[in-house]
């Protein structure tokens, strides 16, 4: 019997039969919408790489950390592609066309071997990588070029460089130039005269924190001369903005004669000359 709610009459309710099934609606997927969805994936692509850019590293230790962000990136990125393209391609390929249920399939060691040693054969590979930037990076040379005690302040920076007596003291609004010779690893002896400090040359591509009553040692061999701006990364202060400094990479000629005039000049001679 026909029922009547507010006003609309609705027709008897009835279950479907068997031999009658029931319509429902279908997604055409049209040539038009496949190059849209195909834009939007470079798009997203594009927008995932470009995100990914780190700054080229001018010292060797930067290398081999830059080598293991572009491996690790470009695996995602492989990964990512692989992945997503096999699902955008079930979704398309097995579409519903009918009200046959499809293949029922329960188990597979095939796949579930596969699907577990290929991400284990990549983390293994990506441990590797890892492990060998590490080293590269921890890495000190028996002797060094140069020895350079760094010491972060409230709020500068002070570079004492071993065995000569020269020294460079900066102070806020009057950022210091560490020299350093080009081609030569450069130990960093780094520490802190008050609170938590972190050292950060953006073209090294390494940070390292100065932590009071502790010296951080580590090597830096500059591969191209120029002058690369670093500074504080550590919150420590309310003039925190003010510690910068340079890094200035110059020949190893310009670097011993720089080396000479700075052990002459008085001592916490800011800046250089
Ligand atoms: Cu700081």
């Amino acid at each position: 019997m026909p029922t009547r709610e507010r006003g609309v009459i609705l027709p008897p309710l009835r279950a479907p039969s068997r031999s009658e099934p029931r319509a429902r609606p279908r997604t055409a997927v049209t040539a038009a919408g496949l190059a849209r969805l195909r834009r939007a994936c470079a798009a997203v692509v594009l927008l995932l790489v470009l995100a990914g850019c780190a700054p080229a590293s001018v010292t060797d230790q930067g290398d081999a950390v830059r080598f293991a962000y572009d491996f690790f990136l470009w695996t995602a990125a492989g990964v990512f592609t692989i992945v997503s393209g096999l699902i955008v391609w079930s979704i398309i390929r097995y579409r519903r066309k009918n009200d046959e249920l499809p293949k029922q399939i329960h188990g597979s060691n095939t796949l579930e071997l596969t699907w577990t040693i290929i991400p284990l054969i990549l983390v293994l590979i990506l441990f590797a990588v890892t492990l060998n930037a590490q080293g590269k990076v921890l890495h000190r040379a028996h002797n060094p070029a140069v020895t350079i005690k760094v010491t972060g302040f409230q709020w500068s920076w002070q570079f004492d460089y071993e065995g000569s007596g020269a020294q460079v003291v900066g102070v806020p609004k009057q950022p210091p130039t560490m020299v350093v010779p080009v081609g030569e690893p450069v130990r960093i002896k780094l520490v802190s005269a008050d609170v938590v400090h972190s050292f950060y040359v953006p073209r090294t591509l390494f940070k390292r924190q100065a932590i009071p009553g502790t010296v951080n040692e580590f090597d830096l061999t500059f591969d191209q001369t120029g002058t690369y701006n670093g500074h504080c990364v550590q919150f420590c202060g309310v003039a925190h903005a003010d510690m910068v400094f340079d890094v200035r990479v110059v020949s190893q000629s310009e670097f011993q004669s720089w080396l000479a005039s700075a052990a002459r000049a008085p001592a916490g001679a800011s800046g250089t000359p």
